[in-house]
């Protein structure tokens, strides 16, 4: 046993990527702190963190190979389990072809250098068309929009919260969330320095979040129904002459024309913001010296997600503060895969059941269950799922489940039994996160200053444990073998390299022409300074000029005008969704360090909503959309507007077979059992989960 020992390590629970301090002993973590030398956490840390050591030590997790039997999962060696999925994978191609094979990669492979790495070369070594991810339930409108505005889905400008003057925050939670397309760790307290240095935050969100409660300012907005009122906030900055936009920018008569009809008045009746307050918040908006739009999953998984983000670009744009320091500008990361990879080609291929277009390479995750299941000589019959859990994750996903177990071979990469990778025949758990080597290849391009950090595994991996790259690396190996000439010499290059060669290779092409080892000596990472301006360098389009209106958004403006404007609002409520502090996506609700404090999946309600239905506080209800139903605890709360119910996802352990340990006791429910796969964002293919219409009603 090694003596007790300090460790640094990265936080990889959320997108802040928070610098760590652990104090190992042996080969146990002791005590896990925040890094004061971090140049971009500067010591900041949450509750999740911490739970860190749960998922290390959880007695569930599982720790080996295993595979499904009549008799429950059974031990079996690596070798064994590889060649199992490759045989299962390969033979699918084989006898139905390469579109057979299905994959689905989840949120937490953002976070695993060794999945971003070898994780895409696999799944295009599979050859098949049908790659879903966790992007289309999430971030896709964001992407849709950069590829129209800037040329490159991964053009992605982020908020200077560190300078900004004025933050308009829209559908974002980040006090809880801690950020996201906005790597910001310790937000609440930037949030407060921008208001001690004089600046001013406003949030429109159906509910009084924390971040609201940091607010100067904060709207309800009816569920679904921003894109009316950014919209309107734009004609109204266009109008009124207070726009001020970069000589780079083109196109800014056909933005006049597409907003033509969101009048503030006609935006006020959908959305039931005032007229006066959203002509007051433009202006409000375009007067100061520094201001941000900024916009997250509220707006982006909702009906009109693409015009809302579009909109919420084009106030950015139009006043100027797109690139301006105190405004959003471009994160200029170390290793900058901006040019390598897909800047969002679409419509190359369509999904085979709902004709639905691909982007980027990818289809929507609501169809994926209907793939499976709708009868055919197309159809999926085997799924490689990597870190996540589209059961609780995806809209219907109580169809996925039982889709699922129609399936001919499914493995998963992933280090739990849930309620998806219990329908897998193998699962390939990966070493947990303090047991490998960390770069964040992905969020240093979202975040609020640039910086670098490169820690090396803190803990030692058992005997026998793999991480996820090799498991990449040898299902490829053993996949091969059966499907000769499978993958690109590129791709098999990148499987046979180690993430630490792929990121030193990374780092000194990259803009500042590090390497690992320059890096990896400042132990709390290199800071690279604060975000600075760089366009129209960087842009991507073809003629280096930001194209304010391309056709698709002008489009999806204009479903958003037929939808949403001079319709009478219905009897129904609006269901959004909640996270919390304590709780992270679909998993870690089995963590002593998290889960105390009490249950959190309860159905938020506002006391006259209940009182209309003879509903008392606490009491069970049903919850019912078109697409299904489920019976939540309900909780009275003036934090929620008229008309909205807030259920958060993630929740419904209580299905056979998964070994969740104490998750089985707050099982909860899951809000995709509601939710709907037949809605999307038609412009960008994600998921609704915000405003969908939903009845409730006492349970007899
Ligand atoms: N109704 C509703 N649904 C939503 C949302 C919502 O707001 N409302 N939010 C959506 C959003 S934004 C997202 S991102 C998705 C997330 O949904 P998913 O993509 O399904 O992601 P998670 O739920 O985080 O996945 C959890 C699984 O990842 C595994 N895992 C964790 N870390 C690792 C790792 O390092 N390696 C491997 N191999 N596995 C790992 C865990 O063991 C667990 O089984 O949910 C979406 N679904
Ligand atoms: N603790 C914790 N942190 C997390 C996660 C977690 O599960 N737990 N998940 C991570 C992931 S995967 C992601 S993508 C990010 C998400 O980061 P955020 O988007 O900041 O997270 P949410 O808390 O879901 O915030 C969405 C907000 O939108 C509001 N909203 C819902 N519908 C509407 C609408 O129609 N209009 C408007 N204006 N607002 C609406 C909700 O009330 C909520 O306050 O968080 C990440 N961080
Ligand atoms: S905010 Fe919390 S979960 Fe996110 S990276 Fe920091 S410590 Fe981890
Ligand atoms: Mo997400």
């Amino acid at each position: 046993m090694e003596p007790l020992g300090e460790r640094q390590a990265a936080c990889t629970l959320c997108e802040a990527m928070c610098g760590l301090r652990i104090s190992v002993d042996g080969d146990r973590v002791a005590e896990i702190r925040g890094d004061p030398d971090d140049p971009l956490s500067r010591g900041h840390i949450c509750p999740k963190a911490v739970a860190l050591r749960d998922v290390q030590d959880d007695p569930d997790r599982l720790r080996h190979p295993v595979r499904r039997t009549a008799d429950g999962w059974q031990r079996v060696s690596w070798r064994e389990a590889l060649e199992l999925t490759a045989e299962g994978l390969a033979g699918a191609r084989l006898r139905h072809g390469a579109d057979a094979v299905a994959t689905y990669l989840g949120n937490p492979g953002v976070h695993s250098l060794g999945t971003m790495t070898h994780g895409p070369p696999l799944v295009r070594m599979l050859g098949s068309r049908n790659r879903f991810s966790a992007s289309s339930l999430d971030q896709l409108p964001h992407q849709v929009v950069s590829r129209g505005l800037y040329g490159d889905q991964w053009l992605l400008p982020v908020p200077d919260v560190d300078r900004v003057r004025h933050l308009l925050v829209i559908g974002a939670n980040p006090a809880v969330s801690n950020g996201s397309l906005m790597s910001a760790p310790g937000i609440t307290r930037r949030l407060r320095e921008l208001r001690g240095r004089g600046g001013r935050l406003v949030v429109l969100d159906p509910r009084r979040t924390e971040t609201a409660r940091l607010a100067d300012e904060h709207h309800f907005v009816r569920p679904g129904t921003d894109a009316a009122l950014l919209l309107a906030m734009v004609r109204t900055i266009l109008d009124e002459d207070l726009a001020a936009p970069a000589d780079y920018v083109t196109g800014l008569d056909r933005v006049r024309a597409a907003v033509d009809p969101f009048t503030p008045e006609r935006a006020a009746a959908a959305t039931g913001v005032a007229a006066d307050t959203v002509r007051r918040l433009a202006r409000d908006f375009a007067a100061s010296p520094a201001a941000a739009a900024y916009g997250r999953t509220g707006v982006s998984t909702q009906r009109h997600g693409t015009a809302c983000h579009w909109a919420i670009q084009l106030l950015n744009i139009v006043t100027g503060n797109l690139d301006r320091p105190g405004g959003t500008l471009l994160a200029r990361p170390a290793v900058d895969p901006i040019g390598r990879l897909n800047p969002g080609r679409s419509g190359r291929w369509r999904s085979r059941v709902r004709g639905l277009p691909e982007f980027g390479g990818e289809l929507p995750a609501a169809a994926l269950a209907e793939e499976i299941a709708a009868p055919g000589p197309d159809r999926v019959r085997a799924l490689l799922t990597v870190a996540g859990n589209p059961v609780l994750s995806a809209p219907g996903g109580d169809r996925l489940d039982t889709a699922l177990a129609g399936l001919d071979f499914m493995a998963a990469v992933d280090f739990y039994v849930n309620e998806t990778t219990r329908h897998a025949h193998v699962i390939l758990p990966p070493t947990p996160p303090l047991e490998r080597d960390h770069y964040d290849l992905a969020l240093h391009l979202l975040a609020v200053r640039n910086t670098a950090r490169f820690t090396p595994a803190p803990l030692p991996r058992p005997d026998g444990a793999r991480h996820d790259w090799e498991v990449f690396r040898d299902l490829a190996r053993a996949y091969r073998r059966r499907v000769r000439g499978a993958g690109s010499w590129s791709d098999r290059l990148t499987l046979a390299a180690s993430p630490r060669l792929i990121v030193d290779l990374g780092l000194r092409s990259g803009p500042y022409r590090l390497s690992l080892r320059r890096v990896a000596a400042r132990r709390s990472g290199v800071d690279l300074g604060p975000l600075t301006p760089s366009l129209p360098g960087r842009l991507a389009t073809s003629d280096h000029r930001v194209h304010a209106a391309p056709d698709a958004l002008v489009a999806a403006a204009t479903d958003a005008a037929a939808a949403l404007l001079d319709r009478p609002s219905g009897p129904e409520l609006l269901l959004i969704g909640r996270r919390h502090l304590r709780s992270n996506n679909s998993w870690m609700h089995n963590h002593p360090t998290l889960t105390k404090g009490g249950r959190r999946d309860h159905l938020l309600m506002h006391p006259d909503d209940l009182a209309v239905r003879g509903i008392a506080d606490g009491e069970r209800v049903r919850l019912r959309s078109a697409a299904g139903e489920v019976l939540v605890p309900v909780r009275a709360s003036a934090e929620i507007m008229p008309g909205a119910v807030s259920l958060p996802h993630g929740f419904g352990h209580g299905r056979p077979g998964v070994r969740l340990g104490v998750a089985a006791a707050v099982p909860g429910a899951s809000a995709n059992d509601v939710t709907d796969p037949a809605v999307l964002d038609p412009a960008s293919g994600t998921a609704v989960f915000n405003g969908v219409p939903v009845t409730v009603e006492r349970c007899p």
